[in-house]
């Protein structure tokens, strides 16, 4: 029997006809080979139109994966208590035999596919299968990638018809032309609260090859919402094989004198500021997670490869996010997920206002005081609380550059590390190599709540990227290094930290200095402003940020803030590119440029300390 045949005896006549009509024997054979292998009670195709999309998130409320709240459009969604975040262990990429490729989580390909596929056999018994179409980037495009969803979960369907551009039509316009991503996700036995029952066979394997990506037994977003983390492992590699760049940033407009709109890309590894700063009130938000980035007659031309916001709730308050307040607070389509819920009202953590000292959260039944297994306190919300919401719902949101075919120009591409003792708040790289190996390939974090582990341990990330790392670093870095070859027009690059200290602990910064920051940064792009060069590249002159920091925050801004803040700290750097370059040593098959430009910087940095000492006031280097 043909998969056509197989699927037009297993759907009703209505599913089937969609299926249908989209002209594909590829996929035709995809969808009759997963169906059978899950083996749902039925299944339900969706199109790109209102009446599919309203079932969906009908059938997400009646099979109890969420649950209204008071307010319009607002639903809540729990995951399991041990499955708050990405899973990196049990996230495996499936390789050819033998091979192996640093800092990936890889797998033997035969036998990842065959354990995947036992743990898939029956997995959706019972249940309702949704077959769902979704592009990436833009909607015929340059930056259009189709990608088909299967999943048993309401919930995970509904989120992706929230954060991506709808890809029926797409699909049927392509026909056997399509170069489609492919997504098996079931959350499987589902105990009494609607979670994932099976934990322990929770597994999210990655197969190039077959560019195909299986998730089952859970439902945490990031490990089941294909087209967002499991695409990216994909769409990295393809990116390397035909010469763009597919990254984890956001995409924001910045606002210049005189009406100009300047555009950025921003990688921070998450919980390092990369959603707060993309949500700028007063700029104007893209993208907040993902973006392509091509090159177009010379130009480096981005596009947000979503159409929403996975964002993390917890921290979100009125005074420093007021945007994200007011979206989270209106009648707008979203789901909160893992959230304290009190009345049909959800609660997060530091929301800046008092919380309830029970309700319903991601532990079911919650009191203040309440303890795990474990014997921690349960806070009101989990860390990594969410809310999905569509960029729509953004009064700030730039939705013409959304849809732009073309994508927007970039001018500047930011990197923001999280350090508490080396990188200043902001600088410029001298070049694009400079930028790449120094700023992007030496991104440093600490570990956060978005992935399951310890939390605190300074963490080496490239590009923000490690966690979805699918080649080997090197290739990944000498595409990125040759990407400039091709631009006319090359964005500036900058490092940012927001979370700097001094030698007792205390921040040097406050939560909306970064706005300050984005501003020199356009005028930079712009040549509006000079700048200090440092050995470790450029950095501001105290006046252009004092002025700055009047006009944009209306404060008084010290020339002792400033000085501690952008005081050269030798040592710091000296050991930090120590670590970076043994890492690149040990790890083989990287670009001899990156070492080159990792001495090149060590030198400027010993010869600045025979001149100056270990720590070089901006003032010092300003005289000289
Ligand atoms: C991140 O952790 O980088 C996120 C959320 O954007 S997740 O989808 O879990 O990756
Ligand atoms: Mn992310």
């Amino acid at each position: 029997m043909g998969p056509l045949e197989y699927l037009k005896n297993r759907l009703d006549p209505e599913q089937f006809e969609k299926i249908k009509a989209i002209d594909n024997p590829e996929l035709h054979e995809f969808l009759a080979k997963y169906i059978d292998l899950l083996n749902p009670a039925k299944v339900f195709v969706c199109t790109d139109s209102k009446e599919d999309e309203e079932y969906v998130r009908r059938k997400a409320i009646e099979y109890g994966e969420e649950k209204p709240l008071a307010m319009d459009g607002h639903t809540v969604h729990y995951d399991g208590y041990y499955d708050q975040a990405r899973d990196k262990a049990r996230t495996k990429i499936l390789v050819p035999k033998g091979v192996e490729i640093p800092f990936v989580n890889t797998m033997d390909r035969e036998e990842g596919l065959k354990e995947i596929h036992e743990i898939m056999r029956d997995i959706a018994k019972g249940k309702e299968l949704f077959v769902c179409f979704f592009v990436l980037g833009p909607k015929n495009s340059i930056f259009t990638i189709p990608a088909v969803q299967l999943t048993d979960s309401a919930y995970v369907a509904h989120s992706e018809f929230i954060l991506y551009r709808k890809g029926y039509e797409e699909f049927k316009r392509l026909g056997r032309e399509a170069k489609f991503l492919k997504f098996v996700h079931s959350a499987g036995e589902l105990d009494e609260r609607k979670t994932s029952k099976n934990i322990d066979k929770r597994r999210i394997y990655i197969d190039l090859e077959g560019e195909t990506v299986y998730s089952a037994n859970t439902q945490y977003g990031g490990n089941t919402i294909g087209l967002k983390k499991l695409a990216f492992r994909l769409t990295i590699r393809r990116a390397v094989q035909e010469g763009w760049l597919s990254e984890h940033m956001f995409l924001m407009r910045v606002n210049g004198p005189n009406g100009r709109k300047t555009y950025f890309t921003g990688a921070y590894p998450s919980m390092c500021g990369k959603t707060s700063t993309a949500m700028i009130s007063w700029e104007n938000i893209v993208g907040d997670d993902l973006t392509f980035i091509v090159d177009m007659k010379g130009e480096a031309r981005g596009a947000n490869v979503e159409k929403g916001v996975f964002g993390i709730i917890q921290g979100v308050n009125q005074e420093d996010d007021p945007i994200i307040w007011e979206v989270l607070h209106s009648p707008n389509e979203i789901i909160f997920s893992n959230v304290l819920v009190k009345d049909g009202k959800p609660y997060w953590n530091d929301m800046g206002i008092p919380i309830p000292e029970e309700g319903e959260n991601h532990s079911g039944k919650w009191w203040k005081g309440k303890k795990d297994a474990e014997g921690n306190e349960i806070p009101p919300s989990h860390k990594n609380a969410r809310f999905t919401v569509s960029l729509e719902a953004f009064p700030n949101a730039d939705l013409e550059a959304l849809e732009a075919p073309c994508g927007v120009r970039i001018g500047g591409m930011i990197f923001g590390g999280r350090d508490a003792d080396t990188w200043p708040p902001v600088r410029e790289a001298f070049d694009w190599a400079h930028g790449v190996v120094t700023m992007g390939a030496a991104l440093e974090s600490e570990t956060t709540a978005a992935t399951l582990g310890k939390e605190g341990v300074r963490a080496f990330n490239p590009m923000a990227i490690l966690d979805f790392l699918s080649v080997h670093i090197g290739d990944y870095l000498r595409n990125y290094l040759e990407f400039e070859k091709k631009l006319r027009i090359k964005p500036k690059i900058f490092a940012v930290n927001y979370f700097l200290r001094d030698k007792d602990g205390n921040w040097l910064n406050h939560k909306l200095d970064k706005a300050v920051w984005l501003k020199w940064m356009e005028l930079r792009v712009h040549g509006d402003v000079d700048a200090i060069e440092t050995p470790v590249g450029y950095i501001p002159k105290y006046e252009d940020l004092k002025r700055l920091f009047k006009e944009v925050l209306n404060k008084d801004y010290r020339r002792e803030d400033y000085e501690k803040q952008f005081t050269i700290r030798v040592p710091e750097f000296l050991a930090k590119i120590e670590r970076i370059e043994k890492i690149y040593r040990d790890v083989g098959n990287i670009p001899e440029e990156l070492f080159k430009v990792l001495e090149k910087e060590r030198e400027r940095l010993l010869k600045a300390k025979e001149k100056y000492g270990d720590y070089i006031s901006p003032f010092q280097l300003e005289k000289s």
